[in-house]
């Protein structure tokens, strides 16, 4: 057994079947975004939703002798789970459990560079917490390095910590605020300035950054990996005598926990006050139609829609499409095709920028 052993649980409902599979991918994609090793994966069709464990008597029989025989303490359940929930799952499983926010925060937490990011990771983690009645898997458990992922603090101490993350969240919410006001003063000046703002949005590893690496001849981490972005970077571009700025942004997923959505506003304004954006696609992908769906939603959740045409479809990874006809489908007046890879329709790119600054 290897300590970053996994087993990946997606849970869906009978009747509904919604893309099952996908979301199977996706929960063990999102595991080894954190360095964990999927031992086994399972995909379990629910009656009903039972609302003590969520998952019923049943699953619950069969997890315990897969988790015991194969000496795994850590099962990922790729819903979100109410605390008491995920309390009674750990009592009767016998082992750590994390649900989709719990991991996504996680996957954050590793990945936040920037101050700016760290705070807001740190601020979600204990909003997060603080809705738990027993401790989830995060940092203040490793700070105290405690006796790691199994069993909870009494009732006292739970009161007292709580106590204790209501202050620590009221002054990280302070500091937020602060770089929240640089950061204003810094679009102030932009816009004093005239210089236009292109937003990169689109699901996690569509290809944003290797985009953004092009269009800014920079050097951003991109890689086949969930979230492999975190902080935004914003960085100039010249072309055709005007000045512009690209901003490469955190890649959106499904369920996206609101927490995260709330603690990265601040980041997430870089899109809200942007010029243009560029929805970047991986068309590669089988579920690319949702994917758009999603991250359409969430652009709504943080108060932008499409009807302002302000948003290009860019439509990524073409070399891996040998269909010319499937291609053909999908070009319209507001799509572009690219492959930020080889470099394809880049220019076709720059001049649907230009032409859409300049109106
Ligand atoms: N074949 C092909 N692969 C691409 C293309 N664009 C990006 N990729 C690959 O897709 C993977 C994800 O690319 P990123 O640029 O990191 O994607 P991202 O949208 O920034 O992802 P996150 O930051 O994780 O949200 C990498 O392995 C890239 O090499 C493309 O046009 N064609
Ligand atoms: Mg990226």
């Amino acid at each position: 057994m290897n300590d970053n052993d996994i087993f990946v649980i997606h849970p869906f409902l009978k009747f509904s079947k919604y893309k099952q599979k996908y979301y199977l991918e996706e929960a063990k994609s999102l595991v080894k975004a954190i360095d964990l090793r999927c031992r086994k994966s399972f995909s379990i069709g629910l009656e009903k939703i039972s609302p003590k464990t969520f998952i019923n008597k049943g699953n619950i029989l069969y997890f315990k002798k897969q988790i015991k025989e194969s000496s795994v303490d850590v099962v990922f359940l790729n819903v979100n789970l109410t605390p008491i929930q995920q309390r009674n799952l750990e009592n009767e499983l016998n082992a750590k459990v994390i649900d989709r926010t719990g991991l996504i925060l996680e996957i954050f937490g590793s990945r936040a560079n920037s101050n700016e990011g760290k705070l807001s990771v740190e601020l979600a983690s204990l909003q997060f917490q603080k809705s738990r009645l027993v401790r989830s898997w995060t940092h203040l458990e490793r700070q105290r390095g405690g006796a790691g992922f199994m069993g909870g603090p009494g009732e006292k101490q739970i009161e007292s910590d709580k106590r204790q993350l209501t202050e620590k969240i009221n002054r990280l919410k302070k500091k937020i605020r602060k770089i929240i006001s640089i950061r204003d003063i810094q679009r102030y000046r932009r816009k004093k300035n005239k210089v236009p703002v292109i937003a990169l949005v689109g699901y996690t590893n569509s290809g944003k950054s290797t985009l953004f690496n092009k269009l800014t001849k920079s050097n951003v981490l991109s890689k086949d990996m969930l979230f492999a972005s975190l902080d935004s970077t914003i960085r100039k571009s010249f072309f055709k005598n005007i000045n512009l700025l690209f901003v490469d942004t955190v890649g959106f997923i499904s369920d996206l926990p609101t927490t995260l959505v709330d603690s990265f506003k601040s980041t997430l304004d870089e899109i809200i006050y942007s010029d243009l954006i560029l929805h970047i696609r991986d068309v590669s992908n089988d579920y690319y139609l949702e994917q758009k769906k999603e991250v359409l939603k969430i652009l709504q959740e943080i108060g932008i829609d499409n009807h302002e045409g302000k948003i290009i479809d860019v439509i990524n990874k073409v070399d891996l499409i040998d269909n010319t006809n499937k291609l053909h489908n999908l070009v319209d007046e507001k799509t572009i095709l690219i492959s930020a890879l080889e470099g394809i329709g880049i220019d076709n790119l720059k001049n649907k920028i230009y032409q859409k600054i300049l109106t």
